[in-house]
């Protein structure tokens, strides 16, 4: 539901005041998809635009002052603004103009002092820096500077998390309602600890740092996620907290294009939420198709057969839905005891959780009896094969639960050196031999293990009819 605005079921209104990345990774463009997959309405005062791609920004144009005024003067008057944000500001006379605009209207502001681009490029004019600490300051609700940011809006060093704390109350002082120092401090270098300074107290916001290197727009997106829940009716430490929670996904799946650092992935939560019930309703699909065809039965391994779908950027078990207790041979055909779910295989979504780390599209899995025939059917219909020996599984990965799949997964592409459609394993002391099929979806990968199955059964008619 749609909150901050009591008593109406209007869409929350935000406004981004910031430049133009023609990268499309950082900037207005970072905000818009942030306040989309936030559920509020995206507006824009665009104040620059940059030519830039992944690794360097090549030019700047302002936009003249009166129409960056213009245009947070047209939408304020039109739809009511429920909170906005600044980012790149450039000059001291846009700063001047946004100041005077920004103060004829009363809604809550969220300040990124942005200075310079993760390519180094300057995105502050150094003069500048002074009328961003006179004017915009104490017109801000939050202010979200990185260490660099604060250590030139102060003048402090800022090198641990005490310093980091006396920073951001020294910045309070400037006018702000509250300021959070990202990152801020250097004597945790495992965890990326946000510090909130707001009524005299602080509050530390604390997750595991990301080796991940999509990172452009960060700043950016995380900025515009705490207008969005201040545009939402959040007070500002619970705004901070889900800002930071949706930051860190859109880092962890960010997007690996460009030479230089790819761009955070602000709509990934959105996406994963939205694949849910297609994925669901693929795999109860693939399960009608499999309990229908009484030949599936014979690809029926000893444990049962089980079909899995993965989310888009799948992070456990959870994200991938399966039939929980398999589908079993019973009379002649296979049949399943429960529903698809979420979670409902730990084997197979196993061996997807890995596939996908390689081969993104590789989303569906099915798991069948091992034979050489079955093998020699499913290279027939041009399916890539490889296989993993469980007798070679190094000592440390066999103690450790859960990890002989994800090895063995890993083993199998690099004998081929691309991900196969197909992996197979010859079984070991209490493990049955296993093959396991792969495909984008799971009805269509249920539809070519029916085929494979038709094939089997004919084959084995042949077989006997000869002998
Ligand atoms: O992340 C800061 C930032 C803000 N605005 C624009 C940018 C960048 C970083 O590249 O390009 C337009």
């Amino acid at each position: 539901m749609f909150r901050g605005t009591e008593g109406s079921n209007r869409v929350p209104v935000a406004i981004t005041i910031a430049g133009s990345d023609s990268g499309g990774g950082a900037g207005i463009q970072a905000d818009l998809k942030t306040f989309a997959a936030l559920g509020v309405h995206g507006t824009t005062a665009i104040t620059c635009i940059t030519a830039q791609n992944t690794y360097s920004v090549t030019a700047i144009e302002c936009v003249k002052p009166e129409i960056v005024k213009e245009q947070i003067k047209q939408v304020a008057e039109d739809m009511g603004i429920d909170a906005g944000k600044t980012g790149m500001l450039y000059t001291e006379e846009i700063i001047k103009a946004v100041s005077e605009e920004i103060s004829k209207y009363n809604f809550p502001l969220v300040v990124d002092p942005v200075m310079v681009a993760k390519s180094g490029a300057s995105l502050l004019k150094p003069e500048a820096e002074a009328a961003l600490r006179k004017y915009l300051l104490p017109l801000a609700t939050v202010v979200t500077p990185n260490r660099f940011e604060a250590e030139r809006l102060t003048g402090m060093e800022i090198r641990s998390m005490e310093d980091a704390k006396r920073a951001a109350k020294e910045i309070c002082s400037m006018g702000p309602r509250a300021v959070v120092i990202k990152g801020g401090h250097l004597d945790m270098p495992k965890d990326a600890i946000d510090i909130l300074y707001y009524m005299g107290e602080y509050r530390i916001f604390s997750m595991p740092r990301l080796d991940s290197k999509t990172t452009h727009g960060t700043g950016c997106s995380f900025s515009a996620a705490i207008a969005a829940f201040l545009a939402k009716g959040e007070d500002i430490p619970s705004a901070v907290k889900q800002a930071k929670e949706f930051t860190t996904n859109a880092i962890k799946f960010g997007l690996k294009i460009g030479k230089g650092v790819g761009p955070v992935n602000p709509l990934a939560t959105l996406y994963r939420e939205a694949a849910k019930y297609g994925v669901l309703k693929s795999v109860r699909e693939a399960k009608r198709i499999l309990e229908s065809f009484p030949e599936v039965a014979d690809l029926a391994p000893e444990v049962g057969i089980n079909v899995a779908m993965a989310l888009p950027y799948p992070e456990n078990i959870n994200d991938v839905a399966a039939i929980p207790g398999r589908l079993m041979r019973a009379f002649g055909r296979v049949k399943a005891s429960s529903s698809p779910d979420f979670g409902g295989s730990s084997h197979l979504a196993r061996y997807l959780l890995e596939m996908i780390r390689h081969d993104p599209r590789k989303r569906a899995a099915i798991n069948i009896r091992f034979s050489e025939e079955i093998l020699s059917i499913l290279r027939g219909i041009g399916m890539k094969i490889s296989f993993f020996d469980r007798k070679e599984e190094p000592a440390d990965v066999k103690h450790i639960e859960g990890m002989t799949i994800p090895w063995g997964v890993k083993q199998a592409i690099a004998r081929i050196g691309e991900t196969p459609d197909v992996i197979y394993h010859m079984g070991d002391f209490g493990k049955e031999p296993m093959i396991v099929v792969f495909g984008e979806d799971a009805a269509e990968l249920a539809r070519r293990i029916v085929e494979v199955a038709s094939k089997y059964r004919s084959s084995q008619r042949k077989g006997n009819c000869s002998s």
